[in-house]
Parts: C-alpha cells; structure tokens; sequence
C-alpha cells in the first residue's frame, strides 16, 4: 500500500431522495478518519470536500428517469479530476461518501491511470440499473453500470472516455437486493457475483480468496468501492436503503483484513453513511474501523 493517502469528501445526497447523506463525509471524519490512518503510520493528507450543487428540493429535475442528473454529471466530473490529481501524485485516493452516485467520478479519475482496473464492489445492491430499468430513477442505482459504460451519455462521458472498468475485472460481494434489469445484466456480461447465498455457504474467507484472485488476474490496480448497507443493518443502521440479512461486523474486517494481507488495493471509498438516520454515529465509526483493517491495522 502507498504510504501517503489523500482524503476527499463528496457530500453528496442527490443521486437518492434521503437528505442527511450529504453529512457523511462530516460524520466520518467526527469518527477520527485522520487520526487512526496516521496512527498505522500513513501520511494523511484530509484535501476537504468537493462542492456540490443544491438545487431547489421541492423541484427535482427528472430526465429520462434520472433524478437531478445534470448536478450529479458536475459533481462527478469535479471528484473524477481531484482523484486523478492525487493518483497522479503517486498518492491513495481515499473518498467519503456521500450517496454511491460518487462511485461514477472517482472510477473516472482512477482510470484516467489504470487501463485494467479491478474493481471489488460491496454492497447489498448491484447498482446496475440505468434510466430505462431503475424502478427508483436514483443515479446512486447506477453507477456500476454507467462506468461499464452502460447508461446516459452525459455519465458514461465522464472525464471524457467510456468504459472506465471491463466487466470481466469486476466482483460484487453481499448482494441481496438484486432488481430484475440488474440481474439481466449480470448475467449478460458475466459478472461475478458473491450474494449473501455464496458468502454463507462458503465462509468470508474463501469468497474473499477467490475475489482477490478473480481481481488480480491481469489488473494493474484495484479500487474498493464499499457501500456500507452491503453491512447488516444492526451493525450499520446509518444508511438510506437498509436491507436485513448483511454481513457481520467481524465478517467485513476479515475481508478488509485479507484486502490489506494481499495488498492489492489502490483506491477505496466508503459511501452511504447517512448519521441523520443512525443512532450515535456507529456506521461512521464502523466505516472508520474497516479502514483501519483494510490500511493494516493487526488486532494483536
Ligand atoms: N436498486 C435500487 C435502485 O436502483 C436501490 C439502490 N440503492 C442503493 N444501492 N443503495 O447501493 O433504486
Ligand atoms: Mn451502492
Ligand atoms: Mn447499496
Ligand atoms: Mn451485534
């Protein structure tokens, strides 16, 4: 792992219709972000927060069942060049969310630099829907999709190239809300998919060797996008869309554990956390600790 990290804060809530998201870069730094990164002796550099649009809330703009879809275009294209900056300057990329719509502009600015990137995308969702399947028109439902290069052009043209990841470099883990557009679609491009089926069936540790083979294979570099409802709602209630029957707490710093053993990852971003709708910043504070695995942090 490089041994300087750069954090940017996306506060961004309009890529989904809870308010309270757009504080979770806030919280997450309240959750001492800074301080337990440097504790494992990392340079850390907090770059603030990129500045997002607040259109009118009574009138969301909806195009082609796309929910406020030129603010988060501007947003995205602004976080895609900071992130490409700090991978520029040979640093980690580390982002706080904010909604998952975020996912579209850091995967743009990470492979302005990695052509092959792999991409280990955790969630209880696929986010692999596009305007004309979404049943919600919520771009944070999307943005898997759009950096395969599927969706509208204004999203997919980001940073001014199309497609940011291949489909074959890709594994979701901790699926259980899979909508019928995003299930199509998994099975179209062959993605690889551990639902919550296969991580019970298998145990953590085999999915995650067989997720970082699967990553690995070919990649020059590997992006963590960790969506924290992929965690079961009693460990982290903070998040806009709760769905029962997540991974443990334990369960997901093994797999952050095993992430930092391979050290195969070179950009992350932990997305989701909504404190408005948690109960004493305990998904900020998970989100805080599974960094602290995934950069290293040993339990003896
Ligand atoms: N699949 C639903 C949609 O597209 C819900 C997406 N919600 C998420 N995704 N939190 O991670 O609207
Ligand atoms: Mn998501
Ligand atoms: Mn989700
Ligand atoms: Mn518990």
């Amino acid at each position: 792992m490089k041994k300087k990290i750069s954090i940017i804060g996306v506060p961004m809530d309009l890529g989904q219709r809870r308010r309270g998201v757009d504080m979770g870069p806030s919280a997450i730094r309240y959750a001492n972000v800074v301080e337990r990164l440097q504790s494992l002796d990392y340079e850390v550099n907090d770059i603030g927060d990129i500045e997002i649009g607040r259109p009118n809330r009574f009138d969301i703009i909806d195009e082609e069942n796309l929910k406020d879809l030129k603010e988060v275009v501007k947003a995205n294209q602004k976080l895609a060049s900071a992130v490409s900056d700090i991978v520029a300057m040979d640093q980690f990329p580390l982002v706080l969310g904010g909604d998952h719509s975020i996912a579209i502009g850091t995967l743009a600015g990470v492979a302005e630099h990695h052509k092959n990137l792999g991409v280990i995308w955790f969630d209880a969702h696929g986010d692999l829907n596009t305007g004309d399947t979404s049943p919600s028109g919520n771009i944070h439902g999307m943005s898997l999709a759009v950096s395969l290069g599927i969706g509208h052009p204004y999203l997919t043209g980001i940073n001014g190239f199309a497609p940011k990841i291949k489909p074959e470099n890709v594994v979701i883990i901790g699926a259980r809300a899979l909508d019928p557009g995003e299930k199509e679609l998994i099975k179209e491009k062959g993605i690889k998919v551990y639902t919550m089926h296969e991580i019970d069936r298998l145990g953590m540790t085999k999915v995650m060797e067989e997720a970082i083979a699967h990553v690995s294979n070919g990649t020059d570099g590997v992006h963590l996008s960790l969506d924290l409802d992929a965690i079961d709602p009693h460990d982290a209630p903070g998040v806009g869309t709760p769905v029962l029957g997540g991974t443990s707490y334990r369960e997901t710093h093994l797999a952050m554990e095993m992430l930092a053993e391979a050290g195969i990852v070179t950009s992350a971003e932990f997305v989701e956390v909504n404190p408005i709708l948690d109960d004493k910043n305990n998904t900020a504070t998970v989100a805080v600790a599974l960094m602290g695995s995934l950069f290293g942090e040993k339990l003896l």
